[in-house]
Order: structure tokens, then C-alpha cells, then sequence
């Protein structure tokens, strides 16, 4: 039986891919494991059946035979651990790309989620305008380092990894905002995620669902 992940019945995004089901869609087209999707309303979410799965009454959730997940970090390694393809079978070299997967969730994508509160819950506070350049400037810094780290390299640490798949995710989340315009080395880098073909069926699928409740097909 297929996995079941749930998502956005409507994604606020408007299907730029944004919201976390989608690199778990990536994960599981990655390693060519057919799923299922419940879409979910932002009410749905907040009720009993959906906060048994999740605690924070959130997307995504992933039920597979008697497990249920959250957290998409969670649902993603999972995914990596159970198929072949998302993390190398050499012990050193899978435990640093399980690093690299904490480094996206921990130290690169806080400072982006920063960002989004400020844009969307902050902006009329008096302080905002201040306090905006300050966050813009930490996640530099953190786009700086990681440029430095990655140089030419086409991912972090040999062939593509979960590590890969969840850092391209995270960065996609600032990709329109020209924070990495002074990085073109990371750049290329969310180029060569988005051009996975795994990559471009997880994407389609998420922007179908909004195609299809906007009446477009
Ligand atoms: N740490 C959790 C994980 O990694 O799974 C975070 C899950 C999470 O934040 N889920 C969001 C959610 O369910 C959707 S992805 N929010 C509803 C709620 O909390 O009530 C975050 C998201 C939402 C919208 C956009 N967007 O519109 O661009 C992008 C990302």
C-alpha cells in the first residue's frame, strides 16, 4: 500500500511549491515510491483526526501500514533510511549527509522562517523596519558560509544526498527574494536541484492541486 501524505487543500503559496509537503513529494519521487495526498483545510488541520497525527496540527504528516510521521525532516529521513538513493551506504559518508539535513532544518532554514514572520506578522509593528535589514543580515551570513563551503562542488559532500534535497529546499524558500543574488555558486546549486526530474514531478504534483481548485485543469 502506498504511503499517504497529507498537504494544503489550499496552499497559500498558490503552488510555488513552498509549503513542506513538497520536499517530501521530492523524497518519495526520488526514490520512486508511489504515494497518496489528503489534502487537508487550515481548519481540518486544528481537529481531532488530524492532531492525532500531528500534535502542532500542521502539514505534512506521512502514514505508511500502522506508522504515522511529522515533521518533514523526520518524514523525509525516514524515507532516505528505507530506500536506496537518498543516502550513501558508507557509514561516515551517510552520517555526514544526516548532517547536512540537521544543518538545513537547524542553522540554514531558522533564520529564512525568521524572515517570512517578519514579512507577514511584523510588518506593522514600529520596530519593523528597523529589525528587517538585521534578519535579512543573518541569513547572509549563513548564505555566506555556506557558499564558502560548497565552492565548486555540484552538492555538499560527493553525489546528492537527503542533505542535498533538504538545503535546495530550504534556499528555494528565498530564491525570489535576491538574497542569493550575491551567490552564485548557491545559485547554481537550487538550479541543479530544480532540474532533477524527481525534483520537477514533485513540483508539478503540488502545483496541480492548485491548478485544479482554481479551475485551470
Ligand atoms: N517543522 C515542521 C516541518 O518541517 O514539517 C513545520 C511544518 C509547517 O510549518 N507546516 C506549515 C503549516 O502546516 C506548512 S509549510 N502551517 C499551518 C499552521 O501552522 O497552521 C510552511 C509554509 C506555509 C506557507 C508557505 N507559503 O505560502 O509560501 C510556505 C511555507
Amino acid at each position: 500500500m502506498n504511503p499517504t501524505i497529507t498537504a494544503f487543500k489550499a496552499s497559500p503559496d498558490r503552488g510555488r511549491g513552498l509549503a513542506r509537503d513538497t520536499r517530501v513529494r521530492w523524497a518519495l519521487e526520488e526514490v520512486g515510491q508511489a504515494y497518496d495526498v489528503r489534502l487537508v483545510t487550515f481548519a481540518e488541520m486544528k481537529e481531532p483526526a488530524h492532531l492525532a497525527l500531528h500534535p502542532f496540527g500542521q502539514i505534512p504528516t506521512y502514514e505508511e501500514g500502522g506508522l504515522a510521521l511529522f515533521e518533514s525532516g523526520a518524514i523525509v529521513f525516514h524515507i532516505a533510511q528505507r530506500h536506496a538513493g537518498l543516502l550513501p551506504d558508507e557509514p561516515d559518508a551517510r552520517a555526514r549527509a544526516i548532517t547536512w539535513m540537521f544543518a538545513a532544518l537547524n542553522t540554514v532554514e531558522p533564520p529564512i522562517l525568521d524572515r517570512q514572520t517578519a514579512m507577514f506578522q511584523e510588518q506593522d509593528k514600529p520596530w519593523a523596519a528597523e529589525r528587517f535589514p538585521l534578519v535579512e543580515d543573518r541569513i547572509r551570513v549563513r548564505l555566506a558560509e555556506l557558499s564558502r563551503r560548497l565552492g565548486d562542488a555540484d552538492w555538499l559532500d560527493g553525489a546528492f544526498s537527503a542533505g542535498d534535497l533538504m538545503m535546495v529546499s530550504v534556499l528555494l524558500r528565498v530564491s525570489g527574494s535576491g538574497l542569493l543574488d550575491g551567490y552564485p555558486n548557491l545559485r547554481a546549486y537550487v538550479a541543479r536541484g530544480e532540474a532533477r526530474p524527481a525534483y520537477k514531478r514533485a513540483f508539478a504534483a503540488q502545483l496541480a492541486v492548485f491548478t485544479a481548485a482554481s479551475g485551470g485543469g
